[in-house]
């Protein structure tokens, strides 16, 4: 046998590659070189990147501007002593400063380094303050969140999260010593919940009693005993959490974030009332936030790195985009998925396929995967172009929606509906800027306004009388451009017939004026039809 010695090198790394794989976490690899008949061959695999501490790549802002203790310089006291107030916090001093970075710092030494708030001392006021935690990228929580205080934890406070970049939050879990008093809940246990439930935000009272500021710091959000629901204890069977990921709605977005915020809304109290003759042992400090997470790369990468101030999957399948949520340029022969863990245990790639590897050489712009092939033209089509496209290459927008020139052709957003106004307009269509084809006396983009000299009512009228040429006579006073209300004693559409009381018959006094109104009237409109 003869063997091309590159080809041997090929072989040879692809077995690497393979043992490798061996003994690597599942999902830690999306391709690897195999041998087959015809030589070595690429194999994909559905990957996501390992998990990592994301607190060294969050950014963090504290409110209300002024929360953060120092300025100017506070003495406090602690919860256990307070008589002890010989700690001072101080902003321009570096070694009594307790600025929002030492939340997330790397403690050197073992050095606890703390960010504190001022105190309470304002009671009754609350005391509250929000911390913000921003990634700038979809993260995928691997373990549970874990806030350590110092000094107690809040006696009140709220997780909430986003997941479009802080646009939008919704509560994660809440905590109180009374969740009842605080939020009108009652109180759960994380390992209460089941598989039905286990998306359910709850209140909780686990982390927020008095048991002493020394013995237990931490505030958690559970992921590990959320996952155990499905993975068994010490989450042995995570084949099976990754298989509910896929069938369960909501399941993985619920462990998805972009963005965290922490509501603090009381401090520790150590475990009774309030004492007002001494404030200045309320207030916050945190030492870490710890958030175990994995980048979100839609099962097309393993890596995830930290570029130009934020995290990004190292795309592969020939998908790109900081998440890989689309198809590369010339691979959207079919549309954008994500990988999948499913079939269990190696899941699927999902790849990006090459424009021109389907049927002919279709390329659809990511709108559809299926073409035809039309025999009396002899050509291959697009079928069912998606997201309001047509044409051969789903490279038109449908009649009613017109091109969004600032979305490349395979945006899924690439056709904007016109939006015409029904009344206004002539027919629902527009123009290549999206503009609409308007009825008389409609104008504007959509044809919602009026031309001068119309008026709106279920579309555009001419006015009926006005402040110009289609003035209400005899003191008639014009109503929205749409009639004259005429003064008693006069009719007519511009006021200018007096009304005959024929008992009376006194109509003659009028006639005059009703006469000179009349060609008034006569020429406004003449001269309103010329215009
Ligand atoms: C914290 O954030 C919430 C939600 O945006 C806001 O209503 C509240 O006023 C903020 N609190 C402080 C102290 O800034
Ligand atoms: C967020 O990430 C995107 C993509 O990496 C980047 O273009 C953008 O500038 C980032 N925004 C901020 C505020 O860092
Ligand atoms: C979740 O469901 C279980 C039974 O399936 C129930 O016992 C438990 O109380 C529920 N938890 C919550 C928070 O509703
Ligand atoms: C992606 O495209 C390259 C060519 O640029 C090709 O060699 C590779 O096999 C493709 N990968 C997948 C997963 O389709
Ligand atoms: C046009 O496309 C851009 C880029 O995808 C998108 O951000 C924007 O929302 C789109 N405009 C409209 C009106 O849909
Ligand atoms: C669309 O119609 C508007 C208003 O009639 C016009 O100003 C614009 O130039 C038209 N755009 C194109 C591309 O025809
Ligand atoms: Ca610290």
């Amino acid at each position: 046998m003869c063997v091309d010695p590159a080809m041997a090198v090929l072989v040879l790394a692809a077995l690497v590659v393979q043992c490798a794989a061996l003994t690597r976490g599942q999902y830690d690899i999306c391709k690897s070189l195999v041998s087959t008949d015809d030589g070595p061959t690429w194999e994909f695999y559905a990957c996501q990147p390992k998990p990592m501490s994301m607190k060294e790549y969050m950014k963090v802002k504290v409110e209300p501007p002024g929360i953060t203790c120092g300025d100017p310089p506070e003495r406090f006291c602690t919860l256990e002593n307070p008589y002890l107030c010989s700690d001072e916090c101080d902003a321009a001093n570096p070694d009594l400063a307790h600025p929002p970075k030492l939340m997330h710092d790397k403690e050197k030494n073992g050095l606890l380094t703390y960010w504190q708030t001022v105190t309470w001392s304002r009671f009754p006021e609350p005391l509250l303050a929000n911390i913000s935690l921003s990634w700038n990228k979809s993260i995928e929580l691997t373990d549970d969140i874990l806030i350590t205080f110092e000094y107690g934890r809040p006696t009140i406070m709220v997780l909430d999260k986003s997941l479009d970049y802080g646009r939008t939050w919704q509560p994660y879990q809440f905590y109180a010593d009374d969740c009842m008093d605080a939020f009108g809940m009652p109180s759960k246990r994380v390992q209460e919940l089941s598989a039905t439930n286990v998306t359910r935000v709850i209140c909780t009272e686990e982390y927020s009693r008095w048991v002493g500021s020394k013995n237990e710091k931490n505030v958690r959000f559970e992921v590990r005993d959320r996952f155990a629901i499905f993975a068994g204890p010490h989450l042995r069977n995570m084949d099976s959490l990754y298989t509910r990921m896929e069938s369960m709605k909501g399941l993985k977005d619920f462990f998805t974030l972009t963005n965290l915020r922490l509501r603090l809304l009381r401090p520790a109290l150590g475990g009774t009332y309030v004492q007002r003759e001494n404030l200045y042992k309320y207030f916050y400090a945190i030492s870490n936030i710890e958030v175990s997470g994995r980048c979100k790369c839609n099962l097309h990468a393993s890596q995830c790195t930290f570029k130009d101030g934020s995290l990004q999957c190292e795309c592969e399948h020939n998908t790109t985009g900081q998440d890989c949520g689309r198809c590369k340029k010339s691979f959207r022969a079919k549309s954008w998925r994500p990988g999948s863990y499913l079939p269990s245990p190696n899941g699927s790639p999902n790849t990006c396929a090459a424009a021109g590897s389907a049927l002919g050489n279709c390329e659809c712009n990511g709108h559809s995967n299926r073409c035809s092939y039309i025999d009396f033209l002899n050509i291959v089509t697009c079928v069912s172009c998606k997201h309001n496209t047509r044409g051969q290459h789903c490279q038109h927008c449908r009649l009613g929606y017109f091109r969004n020139l600032s979305a490349e052709l395979d945006d899924e957003n690439v056709c904007i509906e016109c939006n015409c106004n029904q009344m206004g307009s002539v027919h629902d269509r527009c123009n290549e800027t999206g503009y609409c084809e308007c009825k008389d006396g409609a104008t504007g983009p959509k044809c919602e306004d009026c031309l001068p000299g119309y008026y709106w009512k279920q579309g555009c009228y001419p006015n009926v009388c006005d402040d110009g040429l289609l003035l209400c006579l005899n003191g008639g006073t014009c109503y929205q451009n749409q009639r004259c209300v005429c003064p008693a004693g006069f009719k007519g559409v511009l006021c200018e017939q007096p009304k005959c009381n024929s008992e009376e018959g006194d109509c003659d006094t009028a006639a005059p004026s009703s006469y000179l109104s009349l060609a008034v009237l006569a020429g406004g409109l003449l001269l309103h039809w010329l215009h």
